[in-house]
């Protein structure tokens, strides 16, 4: 079974990059998403705004301010660069800055011209499930079962995108995890899988540095120590045959997929 692709994280807000100008931290940026490639990432995932839980909007033009020199700059240096954003406008201007990868933890919801541009570039394009922005989302993680109601409701997204003319083999599906979901929720996403992947697309897992995690630890633990937990997130995600992990520290999942690669070889007889 292939291994999962690894996307590394680049987040580009002010409070990522809290030293200097606008000059300063574009460059910051850029050295970042270099080093995230040269430590293994197959792709840079490039966000102007956080969907942090109870985050505030930024607006298109701000983010594109932010997000558009990083994505010339690497991809001019080599680098694939996927773009998180809900906008279709950013979308756009990231493909033609060069990004392969349009990724929407919206799934298209945010807003009504994504598809449209999703189909005009023909790039491929990450549909996360969401119910609502980070302001409220925290009201919306009611399901009768979590698994079967995401199911659903990315099938719905599905077919909605068809009727835009996105091409299904261009579709990349990811549970979206900590977005209307508690710890519970996510767990259960993880362990069953399996039945979000039998909608017949690639399916992309970022658990990453995320909340649920923290539950593992001692209650003063920074983010970062949530790295170990991910790594191993990453390896279970191999294990069920997806198509990406998206993290924050990419060499602690490259030890987590060597681990599934010598495991794999050691099947063989
Ligand atoms: N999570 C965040 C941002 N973007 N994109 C995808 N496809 N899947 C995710 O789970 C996801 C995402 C929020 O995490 P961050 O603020 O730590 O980047």
């Amino acid at each position: 079974m292939a291994v999962p692709q690894v996307m590394g994280i680049l987040n580009v807000t002010p409070d990522s990059f809290s030293d200097g100008g606008q000059f300063e931290h574009v460059d910051a940026a850029i050295a970042r998403g270099i080093e995230l490639r040269n430590q293994g990432a197959d792709v840079v995932d490039v966000g102007g705004e956080s969907t942090r839980p109870g985050a505030e909007r930024v607006s298109a033009a701000a983010e594109q301010q932010r997000v558009i020199p990083v994505i010339k700059a690497l991809t001019a240096e080599g680098v694939t660069v996927s773009v998180d954003t809900m906008n279709a406008e950013t979308a756009l201007a990231a493909a033609e800055a060069g990004a392969s990868i349009i990724n929407d933890v919206s799934g298209g919801l945010a807003d009504p011209d994504m598809y449209r541009t999703v189909a005009e570039t023909d790039l491929l394009y990450i549909a996360m499930h969401w119910r609502g922005h980070s302001t409220t989302m925290g009201q919306l993680a009611h399901y009768d079962d979590v698994v079967a109601d995401v199911r659903r409701e990315l099938k719905a997204r599905l077919a909605e995108m068809m009727v835009w003319g996105v091409k299904p083999t261009r579709v990349v599906l990811d549970p979206g995890l900590g977005f209307a979901k508690d710890a519970r929720h996510n767990w259960a996403l993880l362990a069953r899988i399996d039945e979000i992947a039998s909608l017949g697309h690639p399916v992309l897992i970022g658990a990453s540095r995320k909340r649920f995690l923290a539950k593992m630890l001692p209650t003063d633990a920074p983010p970062a120590d949530r790295d170990l937990a991910t790594a191993v997130i990453s390896n279970v995600s191999a294990e069920a045959g997806m198509w990406a992990v998206r993290v924050h520290d990419v060499p602690s999942t490259q030890v987590a997929l060597s681990v599934y690669r010598a495991m794999q070889k050691g099947k063989k007889r």
